[in-house]
């Protein structure tokens, strides 16, 4: 199908479950705008401009001050701000593949958006100009309609599918230039560029600031620096790419040939490890039971290689592969890198908190057909998280000589995008990116 088509559809199923929504949470009608651009305190820089996801979900234009009018039956509305502006680009809209799916008209001003927007009972509003909307006589940001939509944004169309693939082409490409930098001795700096330039966008385009960690910053889980020095002997990348405002989030590590060979065979156990974990994938599994099974696989892992002196049940019963694993085994994909909803019972909004003893866990649902979430095992040597268990009753079940000649590498992730079949899983990463 082309994208045209696979639009149309996407935008079908936005106005059947919005109209659910509404219907569910008692409104009439739902006015989502692009939002407000943030502008630094006390300064006349603004940041990078990120659209109201909700409106993002619906319309892939960019800018801010669009809004968005939908009304069970009606087709969407869509009020383009466009002003005249000498001093930033102003781009024609065009005939994009999907201006069809609304009925559009333009605004030259802020104001005379809203003023367009005329009344609109019994409407919700979703955005971030709560003040405007309020005026308007709109309800701003009620949280269980909001709920309601988040809970839909699990579920992928084709077109979002269509958008992420794309968008784990353009990162696998990038991928690929990052470890050939890396592998002829480049920085930390260099690899980025190599693949900011290979992936053909601006840093603020990415989906979320690429981690380029070489040795030991690959145990800094956000390592962002990018100072790193020439010819490193390990690289953990985390880096995606965004298109029609959807995200890919792929991690690798790489070893180059003077890197510790126990450390190697370490990276080579964990790519295992996680081809493993994606192939466990199938609907009808808690996401938490397939974290749980990842602490399992890398407690395994670490035995095997002589770091813990612990089978993988006691291991992970006592807690001793939580220094080595402290994050979720993964999150949602979509218009947010950590897509909304992972922590919701249902579409009501209900908490569904993760367990005590993984805090960070980012999603407690159930596995469904339809969601695309990743599947990133890690396993680092970070001194902070290490050294309470040097000291306390568990420290004979380490190899800390070990441990302290391993620390210099940093550590391990991979991370692969899945999206949920209706009896298993389909890889999205692997098909571009095989290693
Ligand atoms: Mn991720």
């Amino acid at each position: 199908m082309d994208l045209a088509s696979l639009f149309q559809a996407h935008l079908g199923e936005r106005q059947r479950s919005a109209e659910e929504a509404l219907a569910r949470t008692g409104f009439d009608a739902l006015v989502i705008s692009s939002g407000e651009v943030h502008t630094y305190f006390a300064d006349d820089q603004d940041a990078p401009f990120h659209p109201t996801p909700h409106f993002a979900h619906w319309c892939p234009m960019a800018g801010p001050h669009h809004l968005l009018v939908v009304r069970p039956g009606k087709t969407p509305r869509l009020i383009r701000y466009a002003p005249e502006d000498f001093w930033y680009e102003q781009l024609p809209l065009g005939s994009p593949f999907w201006a069809g799916g609304f009925e559009i008209e333009e605004a030259g001003t802020v104001e005379d958006a809203w003023a367009r927007l005329g009344s609109v009972p019994r409407a919700a509003y979703i955005g971030n100009e709560s003040d405007r909307a309020a005026a308007a006589g709109l309800e701003p940001n009620p949280a269980l309609l909001t709920a309601h939509l988040d809970w839909t944004r699990s579920y992928k169309t084709d077109y979002e599918l269509q958008c992420i693939e794309e968008a784990t082409v353009l990162g696998a490409r990038g991928h690929l230039a990052a470890k050939a930098a890396f592998l002829a001795g480049a920085s930390e700096l260099e690899i980025h560029q190599a693949y900011v330039q290979t992936v053909g966008c601006l840093d603020h385009e990415l989906p979320y600031p690429s981690i380029v960690a070489l040795n030991e910053k690959g145990a800094t889980l956000h390592y962002e620096g990018k100072r790193g020095l020439k010819k490193g002997f390990t690289m953990l990348i985390d880096a995606g790419a965004q298109v029609r405002g959807y995200a890919s989030d792929i991690t690798r590590t790489i070893t180059a040939p003077h890197c510790d060979s126990r450390f190697a065979a370490l990276v080579a156990g964990m790519e295992k490890v996680q081809r493993e974990l994606c192939e466990a994938v199938h609907p009808g599994m808690p996401y938490g039971d397939l974290h749980h099974l990842g602490h399992l696989k890398i407690a395994g892992l670490l035995q095997e290689h002589g770091i813990l002196k612990a089978a993988p049940d006691e291991a992970v019963e006592k807690g001793l592969s939580r220094p080595f694993f402290p994050h979720g085994l993964g999150h949602h994909l979509g218009i947010q890198v950590h897509d909304v909803a992972g922590r919701q019972l249902g579409p009501d909004g209900t908490p569904a908190p993760p367990p005590p003893q993984h805090p960070f866990l980012r999603t407690t649902r159930m596995i469904e057909a339809g969601q695309v979430f990743t599947v990133e095992p890690g396993l680092y040597f970070i001194p902070m998280l290490l050294r309470p268990f040097r000291e306390n009753e568990h420290r004979d079940r380490f190899d800390w000589a070990l441990v302290d000649e391993l620390t210099p590498c940093g550590g391990i992730r991979i991370e692969d995008n899945l999206f949920v079949t209706g009896a298993s899983s389909r890889n999205l990463t692997r098909k571009h990116l095989p290693n």
